[in-house]
């Protein structure tokens, strides 16, 4: 296997834990030497499926000088189309002194591609400003986060010095092989840069080791995205996600984290589980303020069981302050109405429709 400098293969230890007389056994005569050793290996044969390959990825910024309130820089790490990997956790290596928010997305490409060069940057901000040079010729590449292709999703976020994410026992992201996802991209947006404009000498490298496993894992972890087009009307007003699990009732999912998202309007997020066949119940699956670090938050109640021909209802309720309506689109003058629920699946099939798209307003 062919690795990179910041990639290590660790194999895990079996775990053979011998207690003192399993020890003194081995000291004994030679007749009962062979059936200690026959017990030994006993033992590691029925701990041979936790001997599978561990990998350490690093995904971060290559000591950066942003100098543009609001700019939005990604970089991408490729991954190997021959080796399904799993993602069990995520550990954050950045400082919210510097460092606004951090996503992490998988791709099929990434939107700017460079070969051979392992430490590229490019600016690939919607809501944000490009970095120029006294000329106003950008400074760096600019381009999507990912690009053209049938695979993009995000894996994690992280903002306000949040903590390591790690996935439930078992549970994992699938990425490269088969997956679609061929890249990782690292998106990090700077918010306010006078620090760096004030001193010449700083830098940044904010980023995200992530560990991986090759086996071991049972159960799939996926998000399901509820998105609204269309615009919001001036003054208070909602947004309605109505989704549909358009699944067989067989299948089963179960939400564990949750993750909202507006620009500057929004005012809070929600998202409930409607089970079929239940009238009036509403299952809070999380609700958060948008203006708050958007991250992945524990789900509101972690044992909620979502099934095929269930439904999801969700809204955002949003303050139009400006004078005007404001369209549903990708720039910071545009806004959005987004409810990610990260769950995890027993087996290997995730829902086959990974989204929902809701056209508002709803009278
Ligand atoms: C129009 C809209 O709501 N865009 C969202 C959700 C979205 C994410 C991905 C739509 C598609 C995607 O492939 I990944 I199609 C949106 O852009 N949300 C922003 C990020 O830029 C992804 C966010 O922070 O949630
Ligand atoms: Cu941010
Ligand atoms: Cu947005």
């Amino acid at each position: 296997m062919l690795l990179s400098l910041n990639e290590l293969v660790i194999a895990t230890k079996p775990k053979c834990n011998m207690t003192s007389s399993d020890k003194n056994h081995l000291n004994l005569k030679p007749s009962s030497s062979i059936l200690s050793l026959i017990s030994v290996l006993i033992i590691i044969l029925s701990n041979i499926d936790v001997i599978h390959t561990r990998l350490i990825h690093d995904l971060a910024m290559p000591n950066i000088r942003p100098l543009v309130d609001d700019s939005y820089f990604c970089t991408a790490k490729k991954l190997n189309r021959d080796q399904t990997e799993y993602i069990v956790s995520y550990v954050p290596n950045a400082s919210a002194a510097k460092v606004h928010h951090i996503l992490i997305y998988g791709c099929s490409t990434p939107g700017h591609l460079q070969r051979d060069t392992p430490h590229y940057v490019w600016e690939c901000g919607e809501m944000g400003r490009t970095n120029r040079d006294e000329s106003g010729q950008p400074l760096y590449e600019t381009g999507q986060v990912c690009g053209k292709g049938k695979h993009s999703t995000i894996l994690y976020a992280w903002a306000l010095d949040a903590p390591a994410l790690e996935l439930p026992e078992g549970v994992g992201f699938k990425i490269g092989g088969d997956t679609g996802i061929d890249y990782l991209v690292l998106q990090v947006h700077y918010g306010h840069t006078h620090d760096f404009q004030a001193n010449p000498e700083l830098t940044d490298d904010a980023g995200i080791v992530f560990r991986t496993v090759t086996e071991g894992i049972d159960k799939l972890a996926g998000i399901y995205l509820m998105m609204s087009y269309g615009y919001v009307q001036k003054g208070l007003s909602r947004h309605k996600l109505h989704c549909l699990i358009n699944e067989p009732s067989t299948k089963v999912i179960h939400p564990f984290r949750f993750r909202t998202h507006t620009h500057k309007l929004g005012t809070k997020v929600a998202a409930f589980l409607l089970p079929r066949g239940e009238t009036n119940i509403m299952h809070l699956i999380g609700q958060h303020d948008p203006q708050k670090p958007q991250m992945f938050y524990p789900a509101t109640n972690s044992s909620l069981v979502v099934r095929g021909g269930d439904r999801i209802e969700g809204y955002c309720e949003y303050n139009n302050i400006r004078n005007r309506i404001v369209n549903i689109g990708a720039t910071g003058n545009d806004e959005m109405c987004n409810f990610y629920m990260m769950y995890w699946t027993e087996g290997h099939d995730l829902l086959k429709q990974p989204d929902c798209l809701t056209q508002n307003p709803t009278w």
